[in-house]
């Protein structure tokens, strides 16, 4: 086909392949969402139904987008990981990041209804997107620990500052007054000594965020069939399907990735 004179604007694109070898992670995170926790009235420091929608969102982006093997989220962002092998599209970046994106973004919207089910969406939200690569298992693993160490970190002086406001009725400033400097123990002391609080018993989902494995099982169901001639009898089917499962467990420790062996290993 012959082509135009304005083909030559082509040139004008440049390459951007993701370094092969190396796991490809993409983070979104929401624009501005602390104002859009106030203007929707999420509960401070969690609400379970934002914390479910992001949940979903990353399964549904897990559904439509090849060759994600695990997603981490918390608070309002999300990392998918590419499986090292990948050669979707070419491993641009450009198309693993921004179809995270849309289709997050658009989950986030589509979904919205069926976890507030009392709270409309007041306006379009939006989410920021970034590609990093992580050329070793311990770089990739290093990268998931420290978000949920930041989960950890967050929550545990969120859910303070909480207490302090709500029920020891400082103001948010003389909370954080309170604060400043504290460390781990004493944060879990004051919840303890003046709320009743035990940390430990607080929900897994707010202390250690949301794990999303991608799972091949095998379902067998059993069905009638009815051959020519013979009659009808059950037969056990076994189809292939693929789940999302949803954990809340510890990733920093061995113990979760000597438990799913197969997470960093399986191509597929
Ligand atoms: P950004 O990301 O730079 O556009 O700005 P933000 O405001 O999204 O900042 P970021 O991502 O560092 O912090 C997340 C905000 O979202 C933070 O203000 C707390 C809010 N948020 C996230 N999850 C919850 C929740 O479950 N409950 C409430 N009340 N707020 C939440
Ligand atoms: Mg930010
Ligand atoms: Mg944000
Ligand atoms: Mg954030
Ligand atoms: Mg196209």
């Amino acid at each position: 086909m012959a082509k135009s004179k304005f083909e030559y604007v082509r040139e004008f694109e440049t390459p951007d392949t993701c370094l092969p070898n190396c796991w490809v992670v993409v983070r979104v995170d929401g624009r501005n969402f602390h104002r859009f926790s106030e203007q929707h009235n999420f509960t401070k420091p969690n609400d379970i139904r934002a914390l479910h929608l992001m949940n979903r969102c990353a399964q549904n982006v897990m559904e439509e987008l090849k060759d994600i093997c695990l997603s981490y989220g918390q608070s309002d962002e999300y990392s998918f990981v590419f499986h090292k092998k990948s050669n979707w599209y070419k491993r641009r970046a450009s198309k693993f990041m921004t179809h995270v994106v849309s289709q997050f973004s658009s989950s986030y919207v589509f979904y919205w209804k069926e976890f507030f089910t009392d709270q409309p969406l007041l306006y379009p939200p939006g989410f920021d997107g970034r590609v990093v690569l992580y050329p070793t298992e311990q770089n990739l693993r290093d990268y998931l620990s420290w978000r949920q160490a930041d989960c950890h970190i967050n929550n545990l002086y969120n859910t303070v500052f909480w207490m302090l406001v709500q029920r020891g009725g400082l103001t948010p400033a003389k909370a954080q007054d309170r604060l400043r400097g504290t460390l781990a123990a004493e944060k879990n002391e004051i919840l303890f000594s003046e709320f009743n609080i035990n940390y430990n018993n607080e929900p897994l989902m707010y202390k250690k965020g949301s794990i999303i494995l991608k799972k091949k099982v095998n379902e067998i169901s059993k069905k009638m069939i009815k051959l020519e001639g013979e009659e009808e009898r059950e037969v056990e089917v076994s189809r292939s399907r693929t789940q999302f499962p949803i954990l809340h467990c510890d990733i920093i420790g061995d113990m979760f990735w000597d438990e799913n062996p197969d997470i960093l290993t399986s191509e597929s």
